[in-house]
């Protein structure tokens, strides 16, 4: 295995959809044979909105266990809860330091919520890109797999990185974003011009993971297509008939023009069964297994516990440096 490092998160906002899966997941467990893998539950990102204490604790463990169920190997990969580590917080108030306003400002994440008029807009949500790059830079991390909309984020870490070398000498590995090409973007079934969201006020838009096959089938039948009948990829004029192909090329491993000549003159009835039947045996042995994993406490106590006292071990050289660097006294 290469010694190069990988780090990712997703935040247990939501429960895990079929896009955290496809634009996340499938690729990490690609990812964990050729690099050291950090796979982490980011709690503290998650908090910047408000949750109910008990559901926040529940989506945790069960995003653990769906890692784990989707082909995470425990032993392979370093994966554990974000506030398990503490140093990731004590290097996002240092990082927070040498990160400018005028910077911040800029995020086109935060700007959204501004110009939406998010009502909750704590400082969390501002300093939210510092935690990220905390979370990256603390592992010298190599490469950090994102989704388009993160890219900017990861930019923002990378200036953080430089402009702290710059000034101390080398301290962090500046990392590289690893947008994956396939995966895509996985839209709302209702609403195909979002994404598919944890956190989509309408439940009825996204494919959860621990969802039912009834439910699954429901969902695929009533996503919204269009007037076309016929099933090709064009996100301008068919963006629902789109999302469907490419769900179903994820999970089947088609391409669009195969999935064009084996559904010609079909209709969108047979396409949308096809679709969810394809879902369903997707999601099957993953919702099986984190079952299974969920209701072995000990087991998962025993992955997030020992996660976090690996994930300890390797930031606690980097924070030592970068303490030693600022010129703070070291501990006795
Ligand atoms: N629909 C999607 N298609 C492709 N990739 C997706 N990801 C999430 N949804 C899709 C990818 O999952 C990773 C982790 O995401 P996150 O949960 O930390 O943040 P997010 O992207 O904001 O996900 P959500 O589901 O939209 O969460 P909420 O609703 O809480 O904001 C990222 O790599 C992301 O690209």
């Amino acid at each position: 295995m290469s010694e190069k490092r990988i780090f990712s998160g997703i935040k247990p906002t939501g429960d895990l959809t079929l896009g955290s899966y496809i634009g996340a997941i499938k690729n990490w467990v690609e990812l964990q044979n050729e690099y050291l893998c950090l796979y982490c539950i980011v709690d503290m990102h998650a908090i910047t909105i408000r949750n109910d204490p008990e559901t926040l604790r529940r989506r945790s463990l069960e995003q653990l266990a769906q890692y784990v169920a989707s082909g995470l190997d425990p032993e392979r990969n370093i994966i554990y809860i974000q506030s398990h580590v503490p140093q990731h917080a004590e290097l996002s108030w240092i990082l927070g330091c040498y990160s400018m306003l005028g910077e911040l400002n800029r995020m086109t994440q935060y700007k959204d919520k501004v110009s939406k008029g998010e009502e909750n807009l704590n400082a969390g949500i501002y300093t939210y890109p510092v935690l990220m790059a905390a979370d990256i830079l603390l592992y010298q991390s190599d490469l950090v797999p994102v989704g388009e909309d993160q890219k900017q984020h990861v930019e923002l870490c990378r200036d953080i990185a430089i402009r702290f070398n710059h000034v101390y000498g080398e301290t962090f590995k500046v990392p590289e974003p690893f947008v994956p090409k396939v995966g895509a973007r996985i839209k709302s079934l209702t609403d195909p011009e979002s994404k598919m969201s944890k956190s989509d006020d309408d439940p009825q838009g996204s494919i959860f993971i621990m969802d039912s096959p009834d439910q699954i089938l429901k969902k695929v039948k009533r996503a919204v297509t269009d007037m076309e009948n016929r099933v090709t990829f064009d996100t301008e004029k068919q963006p629902g008939i789109s999302n469907l192909m490419t769900i179903y090329s994820s999970a089947t491993g088609k391409d669009f023009d195969v999935i064009t000549e084996e559904f010609e003159g079909k209709g969108y009835g047979a396409f949308k069964n096809a679709v969810a039947e394809a879902v369903i045996e997707l999601l099957r042995p993953i919702r099986e297994k984190s079952e299974e994993i969920l209701a072995d406490r000990a087991y998962l106590t025993e992955i997030y516990t020992s996660g976090a006292k690996r994930a300890a071990e390797l930031a606690e050289p980097t924070l030592k440096l970068v303490v030693e660097k600022l010129g703070f006294v070291p501990r006795g």
